[in-house]
C-alpha cells in the first residue's frame, strides 16, 4: 500500500475533482504533510479514516494499492458474514478480504467485524464441521487465509501514538488457535493501545520475561484449549501475581475458560468477546 498519496491521487480514487480534494485539505477535513517544494501530501492512514468517516467508494481502488473492488460495496452484516463463511471455506481469499476490507472502510468498527463476521463466521465454520459437511482441510485453509487478511487489514489502522499504553498477548502452551490472538491485537490498537501480539503457544516463563522486559499495561491471553488444568491454574496465578505486582492488568477470554476454571484463578478480566475487551481496554484508560 502507498504510504503517501498527492490529493489529485485521492481524488481520482474517489471520484471527485483535485480541487474539492484540496478544498478539503485546506479546510482541516484530512490532515496532510507539505513537501519541501510546498505540495500536499496525504498519509493512507488518513485517507482510509476520510473514507471511513465520509462514507466516501472507492472508484478506484488501485489508486490507492488497495485490492481491485474494494470499497465499492456497502454490506450489512448479516449479508457480509455469510458471504464471507462461504468465501472463507471455498478457500476464495480474494472475496474474503474484499468483505472485510469493504466492512472496515464503510465505517465498521474492527470490533464489530472481529465479533460478528470473523468470530460468528468460524462459529459456523465449525458447526459445520461438526455436521460432517465441511472438511478438515477446508477448515485449516479457512484459518490460514483468514489469518492472511486480518494482518492486511492492520495496514489500513491508524498506527498507535508512540507514547500509547503497550499491551501484548498470545496463548499458551497446548493452545493452537491463532485468531482469536490476531484479532485481540487489532482491538486493541483500534482501542489505542500499542498492541503487539506474541503469538500462540507460549510457554508462562516467557509471558513473564516479556512483563519484565517491556512492563505492558496490559496482557491478553486467549485460552481456547487447556492441556494441563491443575497446572494451568497454578501458572495462571503466578502469573497473574507478578502481573499485578508491575501494574499490568491480565485479560482473559477463550471458550476454554470454563467456570470451575475462573472460580480458580486470578486476572483482572474475564470477557465474552471483543466487545467487552475494548470496553475494559478503554476503562483501563480512564
Ligand atoms: C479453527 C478451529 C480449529 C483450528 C484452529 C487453527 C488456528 N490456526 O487457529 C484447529 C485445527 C487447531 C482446531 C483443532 C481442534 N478443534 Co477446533 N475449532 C476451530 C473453530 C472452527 C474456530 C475457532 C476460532 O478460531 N474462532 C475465531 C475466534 C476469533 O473466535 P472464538 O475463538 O470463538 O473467540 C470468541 C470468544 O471465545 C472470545 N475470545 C477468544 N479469545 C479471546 C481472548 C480475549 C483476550 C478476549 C477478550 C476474548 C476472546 O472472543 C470471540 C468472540 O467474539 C471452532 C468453532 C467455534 N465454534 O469456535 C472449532 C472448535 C473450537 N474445535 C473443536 C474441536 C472438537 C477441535 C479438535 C478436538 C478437533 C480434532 N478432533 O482434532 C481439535 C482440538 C485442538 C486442541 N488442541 O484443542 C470444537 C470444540 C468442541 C468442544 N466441545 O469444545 C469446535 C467448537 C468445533 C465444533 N463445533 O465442534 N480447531
Amino acid at each position: 500500500m502507498r504510504d503517501r498519496l498527492s490529493p489529485k491521487q485521492v481524488a481520482r480514487a474517489i471520484g471527485v475533482s483535485e480541487s474539492s480534494l484540496k478544498r478539503w485539505c485546506d479546510r482541516g477535513l484530512i490532515p496532510f504533510e507539505k513537501t519541501a517544494g510546498g505540495h500536499r501530501r496525504i498519509v493512507m492512514c488518513d485517507v482510509v479514516s476520510f473514507l471511513r468517516n465520509g462514507g466516501y467508494k472507492v472508484i478506484e481502488p488501485d489508486v490507492l494499492q488497495l485490492p481491485a473492488t474494494t470499497g465499492q460495496t456497502v454490506w450489512t452484516l448479516d449479508q457480509a458474514r455469510e458471504r464471507f463463511v462461504d468465501a472463507v471455506i471455498a478457500g476464495q481469499e480474494d472475496a474474503s478480504r474484499q468483505i472485510l476490507f469493504d466492512l472496515y472502510l464503510s465505517g465498521h468498527s474492527i470490533t464489530a467485524i472481529a465479533d460478528q463476521i470473523v468470530a460468528a463466521g468460524f462459529k459456523c465454520i465449525g458447526h459445520r464441521w461438526e455436521c460432517g459437511s465441511l472438511e478438515v482441510y477446508e477448515e485449516r485453509r479457512g484459518c490460514e487465509l483468514c489469518l492472511r487478511v486480518i494482518h492486511e487489514l492492520r495496514t489500513l489502522q491508524e498506527p498507535p501514538a508512540e507514547d500509547a499504553p503497550l499491551a501484548i498477548g498470545g496463548t499458551l502452551d497446548g493452545d493452537p488457535y491463532t485468531l482469536a490472538v490476531s484479532t485481540a491485537e487489532l482491538v486493541l490498537r483500534e482501542g489505542g493501545y500499542r498492541a503487539m501480539s506474541l503469538g500462540h503457544m507460549l510457554p508462562f516463563s516467557t509471558i513473564h520475561k516479556a512483563i519484565e522486559k517491556h512492563s505492558p499495561r496490559l496482557l491478553w491471553i486467549s485460552i481456547s484449549a487447556i492441556r494441563e488444568p491443575g497446572r494451568f491454574v497454578a501458572e495462571m496465578n503466578t502469573l497473574s501475581t507478578a502481573a499485578a505486582a508491575r501494574k499490568c492488568a491480565v485479560v482473559l477470554g477463550g471458550r476454554a475458560l470454563r467456570h470451575e476454571v475462573r472460580e480458580q484463578i486470578r486476572y483482572s478480566a474475564y470477557c465474552d468477546n471483543f466487545t467487552h475487551l475494548l470496553d475494559f481496554a478503554h476503562s483501563l484508560r480512564g
